[in-house]
């Protein structure tokens, strides 16, 4: 699922500016041919039809550009669950369906009376009319165009994920995450002398044996629930739904600013759920000391990748044997 392509939603003004603006130039257009009844009728009739072109064209791209969750995996349901009011979001997307069929349903019923009507007075009341309509029902879908804008920045922060099996790199901010990440995969995911540097989750791919296993770069933080901001949501819904095997990212040399303590506390939230994998990042910076008591927790990226590709064997037991019990 595309969700940093989705284009942005225009307000109610911006819309029904450009679309009155687009049926006045056509209501300037020659070369009509007939008597003066049916020109006036040709005229209103394609200034009724252009408006309700340009609102259907763009309304209906903003139907097929935002994702429906029915047609989304689970991961982005549960996602979108937490970033945005889920039930807002459904009306908000009806309320737009609405307004395409009433502006259908309007263009119809105008031109056709116009096409019935005789009288040059009648024909431009009609008009009138039709554009007073018109506005009327995109200014009812205002609030909730306004609100798909704002879900639609919400969603350009939203991982892109896959859903195959997951390794999650975790750990707190500035300790070598995304370093470890590029040193593992080989993406050029941004990294920095300063926190927060991943605003959002980057993803890389390895390929261990046959099997391709996409690895996730998870900010961390301690904050629970109503503190968490939209980042630290996003990552503890990729932690607890989509990783298979999480790697913790340790520095013990003091330079990101935590304390190995508050790092140990991290670790221990993750719980016993799911394999969880230690990586010390930054030996060249750490005191001799404290790495030899450590000494024995370290695995290379070499070994990290073993170690994965056996995890991912267990899981390919584990479903072949539930597989077969299914049968
Ligand atoms: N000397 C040394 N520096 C490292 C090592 N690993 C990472 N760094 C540096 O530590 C800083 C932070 O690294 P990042 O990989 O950006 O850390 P991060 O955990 O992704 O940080 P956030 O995205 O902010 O959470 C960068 O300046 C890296 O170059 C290492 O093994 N040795
Ligand atoms: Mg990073």
């Amino acid at each position: 699922m595309n969700f940093q392509g989705i284009p942005p939603v225009e307000t109610e003004k911006t819309l029904l500016d450009y679309a009155f603006r687009k049926a006045r130039e056509k209501g300037i257009e020659k070369n009509l041919k007939g008597n003066w009844l049916e020109i006036i009728r040709k005229k209103e009739g394609l200034k009724i039809d252009s408006i309700k072109d340009m609102l259907v064209q763009r309304l209906e791209k903003t139907k097929a550009t935002f994702p429906h969750p029915k047609q989304l995996p689970e991961f982005y349901v549960q996602l979108m669950k937490l970033t945005v009011d889920l039930d807002e979001y459904k009306k908000s997307l009806a309320a737009v369906e609405w307004a395409l069929g009433r502006i259908r349903f309007f263009q119809a019923e105008y031109v056709k009376k116009i096409f019935r009507s005789t009288d040059h007075q009648k024909i431009k009341d009609l008009s009138r009319q039709f554009y007073g309509r018109i506005a009327s029902v995109v200014k009812q879908i205002n609030g909730n165009l306004r609100f798909l804008e704002e879900s639609r920045k919400i969603f350009r922060t939203y991982p892109d994920v896959k859903e195959m099996f997951t390794v999650c790199i975790y750990g707190f901010p500035n300790v070598g995450k995304s370093t470890f990440l590029n040193k593992l995969t080989g993406t050029k995911a941004e990294t920095a002398p300063y926190a927060f540097t991943t605003r959002s989750i980057n993803a890389g791919y390895i390929t261990v044996g046959e099997h391709k296993i996409q690895v996730l770069d998870v900010p961390g933080t301690l904050a629970r629930g109503e503190r968490m901001n939209l980042i630290e949501r996003q990552a503890e819904l990729v932690l607890k739904k989509l990783a298979d095997v999480i790697i913790f990212v340790f520095d013990l040399s003091g330079y990101s600013g935590y304390s190995i303590k508050k790092q140990e506390q991290l670790y221990r939230n993750i719980g016993t759920e799911k394999k969880v994998l230690v990586y010390l990042s930054k030996l060249d910076l750490t005191e001799e000391e404290i790495l030899s008591e450590w000494k024995h927790t370290y695995y290379s990226v070499e070994e990290l990748k073993e170690k994965i590709g056996e995890e991912v064997e267990k899981k390919g037991a584990k479903r072949e044997s539930e597989d077969k019990s299914e049968l």
